[in-house]
């Protein structure tokens, strides 16, 4: 039997919470108003929809839909332009070496990521070959912390939930993680994180002992 590996994108793999935070400020800025880092917590894992109705809410406005959906074009079109400058060195530390681990075990990978421009982000930092199956934002119905997005990884992967294992930074993923029954690791910081089955700082506190450990436990 294999252990399903689900990798969350934003946050686990790459660090692309800067850009996203960069693209919705320049927004808010143009809207008249400030957008901080601290706020920016809210909208990791979150989709692009709910992240702008949130931010129009901290600055107190009513959009029609019009300038709604203007607004969602505007923000990932400047988003786009910081992708589009992406390379290998905006890989986070040690994804590749437990990605060829669990790779060179046989163990059959998954992206489950909110974002819609996940495909792109994979090609751009080299890592497309290791994924068997991409689940993202284009096709999912119910964000995180709805479990949909990993409940559709696991079934293109073949392997029952209870043998997934999740790999997240947000909270809310933890959430969907816990409900699709699926053992869940935060990547991040442990008070944040703290309903996850496990948590690493980071990729390089954990070891292959580890990963070892979890494709024979979940077996
Ligand atoms: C990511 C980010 C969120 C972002 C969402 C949608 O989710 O964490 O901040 O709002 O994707 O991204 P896009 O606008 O590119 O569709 P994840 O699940 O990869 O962490
Ligand atoms: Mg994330």
């Amino acid at each position: 039997k294999k252990t399903g590996f689900i990798f969350d994108l934003d946050g686990v793999i790459v660090d692309t919470a800067k850009y996203h935070y960069l693209a919705w400020r320049k927004l808010a800025n143009e809207l008249g108003f400030e957008f901080t880092v601290a706020q920016n917590e809210m909208f990791k894992g979150v989709s692009r929809k709910k992240c702008l109705e949130i931010l129009l809410n901290i600055g107190g406005i009513t959009a029609t839909t019009e300038q709604f959906d203007r607004w969602m074009i505007e923000k990932n079109e400047d988003y786009l332009t910081y992708i589009e400058k992406m390379d290998r060195s905006e890989i986070l530390p040690d994804v590749d070496k437990v990605l060829s681990y669990l790779k060179s075990k046989g163990m059959p990978i998954a992206l489950g990521s909110a974002s819609k421009n996940a495909i792109p982000i994979l090609e751009k930092v080299g890592l497309t070959d290791y994924f068997d199956v991409v689940v993202d934002g284009n096709h999912v119905t119910k964000a995180k912390p709805d479990p949909e997005v990993f409940l559709i990884a696991a079934k293109k992967l073949g392997v029952p939930t209870q043998n997934c294992v999740v790999f997240e930074d947000a909270i809310a993923g933890i959430e969907a993680a816990n409900k699709a029954h699926m053992v869940s690791i935060g990547i991040g910081d442990a008070k944040t994180l703290s309903s996850a089955k496990h948590v690493f700082g980071n990729f390089e506190e954990m070891d292959t002992a580890f990963l070892d450990m979890l494709i024979g436990a979940v077996n």
